[in-house]
């Protein structure tokens, strides 16, 4: 079939197109380049949600239940499951079988899972990805699934508007994890599994965290909603995350029981809060040039390796400096000059490879 019928196809929303123009652009098989770029122009409506957690925080489970609360507000949803770790098993994806079976009838709902596989380096490349072809057909929210906190080759914030970051009581090392750094990139936080000991305490930590971080933002809260730092940095966390300010944005830190179908709607809400946010402070703009940054970076990168190590000329000339630089003669780093050197014109794309 070709490109401009299945193109065709993907427009007048055909599942199976997309089922399949999704698999060619995963796999980076032959003429993705050619349909992403016919796609791009229709990127950018949807949202973009990333779910980011420790293993088993919930993050299946919840993302099941948005899915629910989209589609019953009459929103299509694209899901992206992401396992940056473990080979794909094909394993329930959505918490479990029987949410996977409500789903997996509704025409509204595309649910794809991703695994490391092959993409050396290039899951959050590939990601994104299919991100673009699941928004350029035309679903209103995606919702992406990583395991991890933050630091993963996989960070998700980079990929979405909105990042939720699901912590659970019993990961004892959360609030560690959560030093390290992620605090920058969860607009969302939420202590599921609420029903276990220890989520008050947990969401207190991550609150006082939030608050001490924080702290120079609170310097934006009008006097009178009476945020006071020095004494309580959880409630003033907690105050300057209720304040109505379009253009300031605090990260709330919700409750849920996800097993219990609790606490999704404030996280529902909590999404179109960020949302507004994200729109009128300018961040959705900033968020979004960040990525098209990114993903030329992705092409550049994918393309000069693709030229350089595929090239049989440029291996054979590697393969003839090596025995200098065994020798001392010569270093890996003057071989990677002269290598840069003589491949310009295979860089620049004006030799066939
Ligand atoms: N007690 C309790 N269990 C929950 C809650 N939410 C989810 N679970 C259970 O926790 C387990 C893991 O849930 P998942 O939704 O698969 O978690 P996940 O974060 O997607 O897990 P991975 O994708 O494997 O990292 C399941 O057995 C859920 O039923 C909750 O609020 N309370
Ligand atoms: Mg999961």
């Amino acid at each position: 079939m070709s490109f401009d019928r299945l193109l065709d196809d993907f427009d007048s929303r055909r599942p199976a197109a997309l089922a399949r123009v999704t698999s060619i652009v995963e796999n980076h098989r032959e003429g993705f380049e050619a349909i992403l770029a016919g796609l791009h122009p229709r990127t950018g409506r949807a949202r973009r949600i990333g779910l980011t957690g420790p293993p088993g925080a919930g993050k299946s489970t919840i993302s099941a239940l948005l899915v629910k609360k989209f589609r019953d507000a009459g929103l299509t949803v694209g899901v992206i499951a992401v396992d940056p770790t473990s080979p794909f098993t094909g394993g329930a994806l959505l918490g479990d079988r029987v949410r996977m079976e409500n789903v997996a009838l509704d025409p509204g709902v595309f649910i794809r899972s991703m695994a490391t596989r092959g993409s050396l380096g290039g899951l959050a490349a590939a990601t994104r990805e299919v991100a673009d072809v699941l928004d350029a057909f035309g679903f209103d929210r995606l919702l992406i699934e990583t395991v991890g906190v933050g630091q993963s080759e996989l960070d998700v914030s980079r990929l979405a508007d909105s990042t939720i970051l699901v912590l659970v009581p019993e990961s004892g090392d959360s609030i560690q994890t959560l030093k390290a750094g992620v605090m920058e990139v969860a607009d969302i936080f939420v202590v599921n599994k609420a029903d276990r000991p220890g989520a008050d305490r947990l969401r207190n930590d991550v609150e006082l965290m939030l608050g001490l971080r924080k702290g120079v933002s609170f310097g934006n809260v009008p006097a009178h909603h009476g945020v006071d730092l020095k004494r309580n940095p959880a409630r003033a966390a907690r105050e300057a995350a209720a304040v109505d300010n379009p253009t300031i944005w605090t990260p709330p830190v919700l409750a849920a029981i996800a097993t219990k179908e609790e606490g999704i709607d404030r996280i529902a809400a909590a999404l179109d809060k960020h949302f507004a946010y994200l729109e009128e402070s300018g961040t959705l703009r900033a968020r979004r040039r960040e990525r098209m940054r990114e993903r030329v970076i992705d092409v550049v990168e994918r393309k000069v390796r693709d030229r350089l190590w595929k090239d049989s000329g440029t291996m054979a000339w590697l393969e003839d400096q090596l025995p200098s630089v065994e020798e001392g003669r010569s270093t890996p780093f003057a071989v990677a000059d002269q290598l840069l050197l003589r491949s310009a014109e295979l860089v620049r794309g004006e030799l066939k490879a």
